[in-house]
């Protein structure tokens, strides 16, 4: 183990470079990994926020025949498009790489070598799925049929996504190739197992013995699942001819398994990250002081708490995850999202469509989040959240305290004077603010984190309403300045404890505040008496938040509904 400071790896799912993304994955991975790693960076903790683009596997090898182009336009393609969506969304990776990379495959290449040096792989010759018409073995999503644990007919030949089963293509009840959509036969092929099964012990003591408080409840219980029911020996090499070729002198025409090379993309990104800004990538990986934290969907969870977890015991001196904070599914107007039935909310469309409204997509996301269990996006939901909370209690908050500064002090920040018992209260509220969200991030609660934020402008309004200043200003001006300051005040830690949910209003209403360069932290509002001195100057208000209108929801939901079957 390397020591170091403590440290945090975040990592969110490497997304298929077979296709854009939609809001599911926003929900699902990139929005709770976004608003952890700018949590930890507020209160100064040594973090990376890591991911890139998963450009090998099954998947972009049938999206290349479907769009008649080779694998390497299809990832270049979906590469550009993911990149730009989330750039746009300003999820704030500080690095994202793509597994077709150089420093990938090297990485990638040097695990397995080193593994099969160890003799960890169980080398073998079986029968597996092979269609004769397209003259190819069939393995993973070249090959559907049901699932022998849940009956789930689309299943594929590594994974069932109804019941989150990592399945041999072998063990298909009916299977049917993909490709040629024809009955497999058996033929002889050799491959490299990971023998899961020897590991049952090492993951038990891991995570059924430690992690049952502080892992989620559903991904400790997928995890129990499956070693209860009895781990089994895994190929990690396929029969194919795009992926990262098997390292081994004279195999040919193989290929890493993709779930073995794409979480060790994680640390290839790493080592790129450390790369091009004169960092040691090791602590990162290798410090017991370093806490490794996996952001997921619940259809990954095989892969992040068993699969990579045995390769990284077995790879040098890698730490294990400190959390895996799997969500479950977003589904969209009652039915589940899907790319094929392009039944979705794709990013760069909504970025079209509704412009400006990347922080009321992420709130929206993030207070209906898919935590615990599946849950559902409507665009009434959307609507409500925005028009009820966002306009009507954040942003009318905000917008009534800046424009009565600047109506009547000329934007200057008031000086109070013998502050009563109930503004010196509310004063004291605000420090509460920032460790209560605090605890809620740390638990990966973000649903509840953002509920918090929005109660301290509920506190505002209501201070405010109860107040009253523009009933005093004509006879009482020493409490209006009162008033107004303590307004201030929250407005000030709103535009600071909004930042990992709302990064482009925080933005905003700090450029309004006039504290863009101000160097006051997270933590500063635990203790801080006042955050924004009197005779500060701030700028004149502008909306944070425009009401959406019935007609713009109208569009959405006709537009789902009867969307066209197009080549994405
Ligand atoms: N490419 C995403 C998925 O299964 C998959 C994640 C890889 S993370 C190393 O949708
Ligand atoms: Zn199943």
């Amino acid at each position: 183990m390397i020591e170091s400071e403590e440290k945090y790896t975040v990592t969110a799912a490497l997304p298929y470079a077979n296709g854009p993304i939609h809001i599911g994955h926003l929900a699902g991975v990139y929005i709770p990994a976004d608003i952890y790693s700018r949590y930890l960076r507020a209160v100064g903790k040594d973090v990376i926020f890591i991911c890139g683009s998963d450009e090998h596997g099954v998947a972009i090898s049938i999206k290349a025949k479907i769009e008649n182009k080779t694998p390497k336009d299809v990832i270049d393609k979906y590469d550009s498009m993911i990149r730009d969506a989330f750039k746009k969304f300003d999820i704030s990776f500080d690095n994202y790489s793509r597994t077709s990379k150089k420093i990938h495959h090297e990485t990638a290449s040097d695990f397995f070598k080193n593994l099969n040096k160890k003799n960890i792989f169980i080398e073998k010759e079986s029968k597996q799925l092979f269609d004769k018409e397209a003259k190819q073995f069939l393995a993973d999503r070249f090959v559907k049929g049901v699932c022998p644990i849940c009956n789930n007919d689309e299943a594929y030949g590594d994974q069932c996504e109804s019941c989150g089963s990592s399945l041999s293509a072998n063990e298909l009840i009916n299977p049917k190739s993909t490709i040629s959509n024809s009955k497999p036969i058996l033929k002889k092929t050799k491959h490299w197992y990971l023998p899961l099964n020897k590991y049952e012990k090492f993951l038990t003591d891991w995570i059924l013995k430690n992690h049952k408080k502080d892992w989620k409840i559903n991904v400790y219980g997928q995890v129990k699942s499956w070693i209860d029911n009895g781990l089994k020996e895994r190929a990690v090499t396929r029969d194919l001819d795009w992926g990262i070729p098997v390292p081994i002198k004279d195999v040919g025409g193989k290929v890493l398994y993709v779930w073995f090379d794409a979480p060790i993309g994680y640390i290839s990104s790493t080592k790129e990250w450390a790369k091009n800004n004169g960092k040691d990538w090791e602590p990162y990986w290798k410090s017991n002081k370093t806490k490794l934290i996996h952001f997921i969907g619940k259809d990954n969870i095989v892969f992040h708490c068993i699969i990579f977890p045995v390769i990284l015991k077995e790879s040098y001196d890698f730490i294990l995850p400190y959390n895996v904070p799997a969500n479950e599914f977003l589904n969209l107007e009652g039915k589940k999202i899907s790319t094929s039935k392009n039944w979705a909310v794709w990013l760069h469309e909504y970025l079209i469509e509704l412009p400006g409204r990347e922080d009321l997509l992420r709130y929206v996301l993030t207070s209906n989040a898919p935590e615990t269990k599946d849950n559902d996006f409507t665009w009434k939901e959307f609507q409500a959240r925005n028009n009820n909370e966002l306009v009507s209690i954040y942003g009318n908050f905000v917008n009534r305290v800046l424009v009565l500064i600047n109506k009547y002090f000329e934007g200057k920040v008031p000086s109070p004077n013998n502050l009563n018992k109930k503004d010196l209260k509310t004063l004291k509220l605000i420090n509460e603010f920032p460790e209560k969200i605090g605890k809620k991030i740390e638990e990966f609660k973000f649903r509840e984190a953002s509920q918090i934020l929005i109660n301290l402008s509920r506190l505002g309004n209501k201070y405010l309403a109860e107040e009253e200043p523009w009933k005093l200003i004509k006879n009482n001006i020493k409490k209006v300045q009162n008033i107004l300051f303590v307004g201030l005040q929250i407005v000030a830690a709103l535009s600071i404890l909004s930042e990992p949910f709302l990064p482009f209003s925080s933005k905003k209403l700090k450029s309004l505040l006039g504290i863009s360069n101000s160097k006051i932290k997270w933590n500063d509002l635990i203790s801080a008496k006042e955050i924004i001195k009197p005779n500060h100057l701030i700028e004149k208000s502008e909306l944070l938040f425009k009401k959406i209108e019935d007609d713009e929801i109208d569009y959405q939901i006709k537009k789902l509904n009867k969307k066209p079957i197009i080549k994405l």
